[in-house]
């Protein structure tokens, strides 16, 4: 349930401030999650030495993003995958440190749009530059000019957030190229900092924690410390089951699936999380390309997910898949809503 409250309690400090909050109510946990900055801190006693910001990782599509997210909280948040456009909504993912919290926002790839979908993936990627402390901007090192780097750098041009250039797959690149990189992105516009890394092997990934850690302001402990992330429990299964399709299918047909999950119920008694969940296509014939000969597509779909999220959940997990047919619903705004977007 999406509401909005001008006061909540996050981790004993009251904030001020128009929050977006969402309940989640899996194992009737609520926590409140912050969806928009938080402005100031009323009545809070933190340390002054204690440092925060929020930090969007922004740039073009399948240049890494989501797999440097996942490679700085050292555990599989975010879904991966070779294909672009993966990523359809923003994600927080927080990493606490001494004396530090940081808090990485995931967003979808800049690119040029399509569709209703293509438009609100990019809406609320822009969005996301004049909400955080930081941006981290990231291109990748053998297509330094994607046209998702251009509309990129006009929108930040709009903005005064401190940015830091992060130019990602070193690890399939040349040194010259990466030195020619660096000349001329420096040129375009003023960097806080040029940082190479390779999100894949960790390359260069601590230098670039250390130039954020650096650039942190003093601030609040916004999440506790046992939180990682804002997604629910349902929504890191449809992503989850929303990988398995992007890694099995092809062509247009993993952008037109979207993944919700009906039921979610912890079975005590057999030690069983039990979930419902529904993919839903654009037409008839992609229903029939999903569930494959013999039903062959849906069940690896199926048991490739249950894998993933008995290690997620730390528990048996019984994953009952449907397809349904929600037509044109990628250039539908309320069918977009309905479906998570
Ligand atoms: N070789 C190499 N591959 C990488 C690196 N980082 C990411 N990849 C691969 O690049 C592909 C895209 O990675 P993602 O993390 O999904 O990219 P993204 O920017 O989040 O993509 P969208 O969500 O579509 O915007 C995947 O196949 C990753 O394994 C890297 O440092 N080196
Ligand atoms: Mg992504």
């Amino acid at each position: 349930m999406l509401t909005t409250a001008r006061t909540v309690l996050v981790n004993g400090f009251f904030c001020n401030s128009e929050f977006k909050i969402r309940y989640t109510g899996h194992k009737n946990l609520v926590y409140p999650v912050i969806l928009s900055k938080v402005f100031f801190v009323q009545g809070s006693y933190y340390e002054m030495s204690f440092r925060s910001g929020f930090i969007a990782i922004i740039g073009p599509p399948n240049v890494g993003k989501s797999t440097l997210l996942n490679r700085i909280l050292g555990t599989k948040l975010a879904i991966v995958s070779p294909k672009p456009q993966t990523t359809r909504n923003r994600m927080l993912g927080i990493l606490h440190g001494d004396g530090y919290q940081m808090v990485f926002m995931d967003t979808p790839g800049i690119h040029k749009t399509r569709t209703a979908l293509h438009k609100s993936m990019v809406a609320s990627a822009l969005a996301a530059f004049c909400e955080v402390d930081i941006l981290l901007f990231m291109i990748e090192m053998n297509r330094p000019d994607d046209p998702g780097i251009s509309m990129a750098l006009r929108n930040l041009k709009g903005t005064t957030t401190n940015c830091i250039l992060v130019i990602n797959k070193i690890d399939m690149g040349r040194k010259e190229q990466l030195l020619k990189i660096i000349d001329e992105y420096r040129r375009l516009y003023p960097f806080t900092a040029i940082v190479a890394i390779s999100a894949l092997t960790g390359d260069g990934v601590d230098m670039l924690l250390d130039e954020l850690k650096s650039n942190l302001r003093p601030g609040p402990q916004f999440f506790p410390d046992n939180m990682s992330t804002d997604q629910s429990e349902s929504a890191l299964t449809s992503e989850v089951i929303r990988e398995k399709i992007y890694r099995l299918t092809r062509k247009e047909l993993p952008y037109s699936c979207a993944v919700t999950v009906e039921n979610m119920e912890e079975i005590m008694a057999r030690d069983l999380l039990s979930i419902d969940a529904r993919i839903h296509v654009e037409t008839e014939s992609q229903k029939g390309i999903l569930i494959g000969h013999k039903g062959m597509m849906i069940k690896t779909i199926g048991r490739l997910a249950r894998q993933d999220l008995e290690k997620i959940f730390g528990v048996r997990v019984y994953l009952d898949l449907a397809v349904r047919v929600e037509k044109n619903w990628t250039r539908d705004t309320r069918a977009l809503r309905r479906l998570g977007y």
